[in-house]
């Protein structure tokens, strides 16, 4: 405990994530960057336990904390603020309440952890208003959980990132035990976010596709006689696993399990590219992973594959859906050199000329925890 401040304010940042989709629910590494976009909450405290939200266009939310928290109807984005309350209060006593306003350059729905960075920003705020600094270790232990809250079985990639990433890396996350470690981004590479327009609602339907995925891969393990993919990849081989899959599985088990063993595979093979510098395999396995994501997963969209190939085609090494898919986002990856050219034929190939806020650079930039000790709280 430090002494609680009258007021402040936490930033957090949002993510693509380079490589390592739909792998992180089976326990398996993943390789995401934070954004330089982030979410604001500048947070006031007060003595009543009550947090009032106000969000720049999205109005204003207002709940105690010493009362049951219950979801207000699905979509509304006041439940993060909930679920945040709730992930914080089930491990730290909460005596006062917060005064939160918020603001963001982050897009919406557009793929890239908004609703995680909104979470991770209003959790972080409540624990600073109540003079409690947790470490990363602690809040992983709490906030992926936290967001069930609003229904989402989702991963702990997001939630690492946007707390442990460190400027200028990637953050390789390894689960179960959590572990971050960042991997610098040789000179010279370059990433894009580029928009698909189509919206990565996290809606019911969406939802049941996502965890359908999560599940048939699951399932599919236990099939073959593992508690888990990641069991089944630490007992036998990568060739071994693939006849076994191909023999005994069939339909979405099948494929969703393949999906996850190459995915893995793929991460091991990237930190590997990306701490040698060799950019043509990096880009290389970025494609692979976006064919597996549509081929085999099928979480891709034909909106995702045109703006993929159109910055293959403009001279990306490397183009993949970032996130849970079914509309969102791309990252895009060109060396600096290239960049301007790629980006320029990437705007006029799938934008028609209209790419203003729908394709930028994404800088790894440092995330939450970076930020609060770079501010010397
Ligand atoms: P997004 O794109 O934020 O919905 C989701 C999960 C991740 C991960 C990816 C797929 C949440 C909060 N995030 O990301 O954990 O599983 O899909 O790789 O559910």
């Amino acid at each position: 405990m430090s002494a609680a401040a009258a007021r402040g304010a936490v930033a957090v940042p949002g993510r693509v994530n380079l490589i390592g989709e739909h792998i992180d629910y089976h326990d398996l590494p993943v390789l995401p960057v934070a954004l330089d976009r982030r979410i604001t909450a500048e947070w006031q405290a007060v003595e009543e336990p009550v947090v009032r939200a106000r969000s720049e266009g999205f109005g204003e939310r207002e709940f105690r904390l010493d009362g049951p928290l219950e979801p207000w109807p699905a979509g509304d984005w006041g439940n993060y603020v909930k679920a945040a309350a709730s992930a914080a209060r089930q491990r730290w006593p909460l005596a006062r309440g917060v005064v939160l306003e918020i603001r963001s350059t982050l897009p919406v729905a557009a793929g890239l952890s908004s609703s995680t960075a909104l979470m991770t920003a209003c959790t972080l705020a409540l624990l600073e208003a109540n003079g409690i600094r947790a470490g990363f270790g602690e809040l992983m232990e709490i906030l992926p959980e936290g967001e069930y809250f609003v229904g989402t079985r989702g991963g702990g990639m997001d939630h690492a990132v946007v707390l442990g990433a460190r400027e200028g890396c990637a953050l390789l996350v390894e689960f179960a035990p959590v572990r971050a470690t960042p991997v610098p981004v040789p000179e010279g590479w370059v990433f894009l976010a580029a928009d698909s327009g189509v919206q990565a609602e996290k809606s019911a339907a969406v939802r049941e596709q996502y965890n359908e995925r999560r599940f048939a891969g699951q399932r599919a393990a236990q099939r073959l006689g593992f508690a888990g993919i990641r069991q089944a990849l630490e007992q036998a081989g990568a060739a071994e696993l693939r006849r076994m899959a191909e023999a005994r599985l069939d339909g979405m088990e099948r494929r969703c399990f393949l999906h996850a063993a190459g995915e893995a595979e793929r991460v091991r093979e990237a930190v590997e590219a990306m701490r040698t510098a060799d950019a043509e395999r990096f880009g290389r396995l970025l494609n692979e992973s976006h064919a597996s994501l549509r081929d085999l997963l099928a979480v891709s969209c034909a909106e995702l594959d045109a703006l993929t190939e159109a910055a293959r085609q403009a001279g990306a090494l490397g183009a993949r859906l970032t996130g849970a898919g079914f509309g969102g986002s791309a990252v895009v990856f060109c060396l600096e050199e290239d960049a301007e050219r790629v980006a320029a034929e990437i705007g006029g190939r799938f934008y028609g000329g209209r790419a203003e806020g729908r394709l930028f650079r994404a800088v790894p930039s440092a995330g939450a925890l970076e930020l609060i000790a770079r501010a010397g709280g």
